[in-house]
């Protein structure tokens, strides 16, 4: 399900993650009945671990009395934004509705729960149906001619997300030709609106994707970020069995080390976990309708070049069955968390970047860096890509190793107002203001190091080798965005810096 922030969305005809990709004997399928849901289990990877998030589809009564998803568990829509309810540049020809669904712009009662995707028919099964909107709706709803189909989308983004664990669920899919379920997790800072200024879906991990054209087989993989994207996809897995036929289960399970996807509890694929997928993920299952890759796939097969949404809708509605999803976790996996943590911490090449957002203001007092930020993030350069958002408040800190012994002048350049600090020492209580985008002047360009004498600081005296706490605090209200840190090493000369204080000479702040 990957995202049209990837250059290319699925790079599935790749196999360098996979090592046991091969024909699948799959075990008979468990019968469908009750049962109880086990609490602890061993992993795939022979971790002994305990239930930490489950549903089994038991119908809650919603608000109405009748069954519903459970929304403690679950929103229906992506995050914020525009493509909420899709993913436009996969060019998915589906709208994803709730029962709460009253259309965009305006509200219109007539229609509420007209297009309840999720719905109870067999008792613990939850289905997800998909189906082309009936076309008097079509002026009600913000769907176009060409994405004519709604279905349903659960995520459990801001209710659970996990880091290191197994994710496992019970499906039963369906053949129909342009049917994309799908059952994967993602990066829970992807919904952070500021994480969108690095224009990086993911990390994604699909636990399986499946496509009804091609029933014997399924996908799985890993879009990666911060690098590490390219290794981690893969494509195409063919099980010598036809997948809709019954139920089965799919799993993924990740520690530090080790990546693993299951089908019906065997091992069917196997990687080094990447940098980028040590973080929490939350989770997500949805039916989507044709898209791209659908679209290519089918256009090989049948020599035509077909439209995304030209899918075989003479079937609908179709239908995605969930039986139930459940993620367990080791006991020691939250020690796994903090190792991690503390080996990225101790790695050089980058400063700590908080951020706080929903902060209006342009003074630097108003920053609340006595709370909790919303997001943490690295800076691998003293620089900020320009025009992030509005509203937010910076603080990047950690520490500069002079590479020479000398006289270093530094400047500042940001928008809207901007200071840095250093210390003499690497103690972060020891830091004064040393350059500074003048409050009463207000912000500069990208880079505009000398719109005021405060942007540049006086000569300061470093050690080679030693560490010096430095910070820079940056408070933006609306309009445009930057922040610049540069300077001129001992024995450079001009009225500007000769660089933008590099990586190489970074560290990240440790409390
Ligand atoms: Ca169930
Ligand atoms: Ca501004």
């Amino acid at each position: 399900m990957s995202h049209f922030f990837s250059p290319r969305p699925f790079g599935i005809y790749t196999t360098a993650l996979l090592l046991t990709c091969g024909t699948f004997a799959a075990a008979a399928p468990a019968p469908l009945k009750a049962v109880a849901v086990p609490q602890t289990i061993t992993s795939p990877l022979g971790h002994p671990m305990s239930l930490a998030f489950d549903d089994e589809f038991d119908a809650v009564k919603d608000r109405d009395g009748q069954p519903y998803i459970d929304r403690s568990k679950w929103q229906t829509t992506f995050w914020q934004g525009s493509s909420q309810r899709t993913l436009w540049g996969n060019l998915e020809a589906q709208y994803y509705v709730d029962k709460d669904y009253n259309g965009e712009g305006s509200i219109h009662p007539e229609a509420n729960g007209t297009l309840n995707p999720f719905s109870f028919e067999t008792p613990g099964i939850l289905t997800i149906s998909a189906w082309k909107t009936p076309k008097e709706l079509w002026g009600k709803f913000y769907m176009g001619e060409q994405r004519p189909f709604s279905s349903g989308l659960l995520i459990s983004d801001k209710r659970f997300s996990f880091q290191y664990g197994y994710m496992v669920g019970r499906f039963k899919l369906s053949s129909n030709r342009g049917a994309w379920p799908a059952f994967w997790i993602l990066g829970d800072d992807s919904s952070k609106p500021l994480e969108a200024e690095a224009h990086e879906w993911g990390p994604e991990v699909d636990a399986f994707e499946f496509f009804g054209h091609r029933p014997t087989k399924h996908s799985g993989g890993i879009h990666g970020r911060d690098g590490d994207k390219a290794s981690f996809t893969f494509g195409m897995n063919e099980v010598g069995i036809d997948l809709t036929k019954e139920f089965h289960t799919w799993g993924f399970e990740w520690d530090k080390d080790t990546c693993v996807w299951t089908l019906d509890g065997k091992e069917w694929a196997r990687g080094n976990t990447p940098a980028s997928l040590n973080r929490p993920m939350y989770l997500l299952l949805n039916l989507a309708v044709g898209g791209q890759w659908y679209s290519e796939e089918i256009s090989n097969q049948l020599k035509t070049l077909t439209k995304p949404w030209e899918v075989d809708e003479t079937t609908m509605p179709w239908k995605m069955q969930c039986d139930y999803v459940r993620v367990y976790r080791s006991q020691d996996a939250d020690t796994q968390v903090k190792e991690v943590a503390a080996k990225l911490r101790s790695e050089n090449n980058h400063l700590t970047r908080e951020v706080w957002t929903d902060v209006p203001g342009t003074s630097i007092a108003q920053i609340p860096v006595d709370k909790k930020p919303n997001a943490v993030m690295v800076m691998r350069e003293f620089e900020l890509p320009t025009n992030i958002g509005i509203n937010f408040g910076t603080r990047v800190r950690g520490y500069i190793t002079a590479p020479t012994t000398g006289d270093y002048i530094f400047w500042i350049a940001g928008d809207d107002n901007c200071e840095l600090r250093i210390s003499p020492t690497d103690n972060a209580a020891g830091s004064v203001k040393c350059a500074s985008v003048s409050e009463t002047t207000g912000y500069t360009g990208w880079r505009e190091w000398n719109k005021t004498p405060e942007q540049k600081s006086a000569p300061i005296h470093l050690e080679a080798g030693k560490r010096y706490f430095i910070e820079a605090l940056q408070k933006q209200d609306v309009g445009g965005d930057n922040l610049s840190v540069g300077w001129l090493k001992p024995g450079e000369t001009g009225d500007k810096p000769s660089e933008v204080v590099p990586a190489s000479v970074l560290s990240p702040y440790l409390p």
